[in-house]
């Protein structure tokens, strides 16, 4: 009953509403790189990065992200909204920004990050448009990019659902060295959670704890769930896990792409609830290709169209070879310079609106095994739960 009357308000909102990775695209944000700032190594970048590249951070953070990197990233997002326009998607940009100045908050001064990665930020769940309580500093000022965006949407009748906005401050982050967050920097002092730790699949939310979500912020966004959503706690063979859309990328009903190099410790549940676990190739990335925030395994960040059709990095030919041995047509677009800036397909674009199929149950997705992980959640009996 109550979730007849929520698909109905949903419908009646209308501009704001997607379940699932999968459906019909209809409306997106696509992110900019205009005024993108290198982060310096504060102990929170330096966990989610390759210590390699602590140098060229140490030399460049604080300042725009050099030309050579930053007008091809430009050129590629752009090319992606064009490619998405001319299939008849809705596309919106955030706002162009400059992250690079100087910011304070009565606890830390310092200069943002960017624009470019809409996902990690926001998530819509069915007519809600969850804005995220993200870890690092640098991100502190990011929601004003998306400010006209987000009021646009909630004028028009979604529900916005806002984290509290972390104080960030010195106890939020583990020293190095430091004992009692088990592997992650981020403490629990106050909840945080990037958006791109969320994989939707209906009903069905997934997320983990990771270098920048802790266990405070899973806790927090399972008890504000828009009604009839469930989140369940996944956890991997990630010594560093940050943001699950390279771990995990859902394709169609029924059909996931798996990261090889981090198993899941509840493939299982997956397998069990009816979902086929395909892994992904290796990426084609060369090794010396420039990656300063993300693993090469952006090769399996993809941006579904819809249960046909899917956006794919165009030198990722075993990747490309998969997808179409799977049944999927694949539009393969340039994006490396985006990988430069740390992110996929999916990372730099936030769905806001699916097409839903009246016929389509989403309840036929549900994992029904998958609600142990939550329980040790809710108990705190968790084996990362820090001791703090
Ligand atoms: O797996 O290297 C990529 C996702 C960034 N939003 C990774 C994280």
């Amino acid at each position: 009953m109550a979730e007849k009357m929520m698909e109905e308000s949903d419908n009646r909102r209308g501009v704001v509403g997607s379940f699932d990775e999968w459906s019909p695209l209809e409306e997106v944000i696509v992110g900019t790189a205009l005024g993108a700032c290198v982060p310096e190594p504060d102990p929170w970048v330096r966990a989610c990065v390759s210590s390699r590249n602590v140098p060229w951070l140490e030399r460049f953070g604080g300042t725009p992200f050099p030309r050579d990197i930053l007008e091809p990233a430009q050129h590629e997002l752009d090319g992606l909204a064009e490619t998405l326009r001319a299939l008849g998607i809705a596309v919106r940009r955030p706002e162009p920004l400059d992250h690079c100045q100087l910011r304070s908050t009565p606890h830390f001064e310092g200069r943002g990050l960017y624009a470019a990665m809409p996902r990690d930020i926001l998530s819509v769940l069915g007519g809600t448009l969850l804005e995220a309580p993200m870890a690092w500093r640098q991100r502190h000022f990011e929601h004003e990019a998306y400010r006209p965006l987000v009021e646009r949407y909630a004028a028009a009748g979604a529900t916005r659902l806002r984290a509290p906005q972390p104080l960030r401050r010195d106890d939020l982050y583990r020293s190095p060295g430091e004992e009692g967050s088990g592997p992650f920097v981020t403490t629990e002092r106050e909840p945080c959670f990037d958006a791109a730790e969320i994989i939707r699949c209906g009903r069905d939310l997934f997320t983990q704890r990771s270098q920048v979500t802790n266990l405070a912020g899973i806790r927090w966004l399972r008890d504000h769930l828009p009604a009839g959503f469930r989140l369940h706690r996944l956890s991997f063979d990630d010594p560093n896990p940050m943001h699950m859309d390279s771990t995990l990328m859902p394709l169609r009903p029924g059909l996931m792409l798996v990261n090889p190099s981090r198993p899941c410790h509840q493939r299982d549940l997956l397998e069990q609830a009816g979902w086929r676990l395909v892994e992904a190739p290796p990426p084609a990335l060369p090794t010396d290709w420039p990656l300063f925030l993300s693993s090469p395994w952006l090769s399996m960040n993809l941006l579904v169209i819809d249960p046909r059709r899917v956006v794919v990095e165009r030198e990722e030919r075993a990747t490309i070879r998969q997808l179409r041995a799977l049944g999927f047509e694949t539009i393969e677009l340039p994006f490396r310079h985006v990988y430069t800036l740390g992110g996929g397909f999916h990372c730099a674009t936030c769905d806001v609106r699916r097409r839903r199929d009246p016929a389509d149950d989403i309840a036929r997705y549900r994992f029904p095994g998958c609600g142990e992980a939550d329980d040790a959640v809710r108990a705190g009996r968790s084996a990362d739960r820090p001791s703090a």
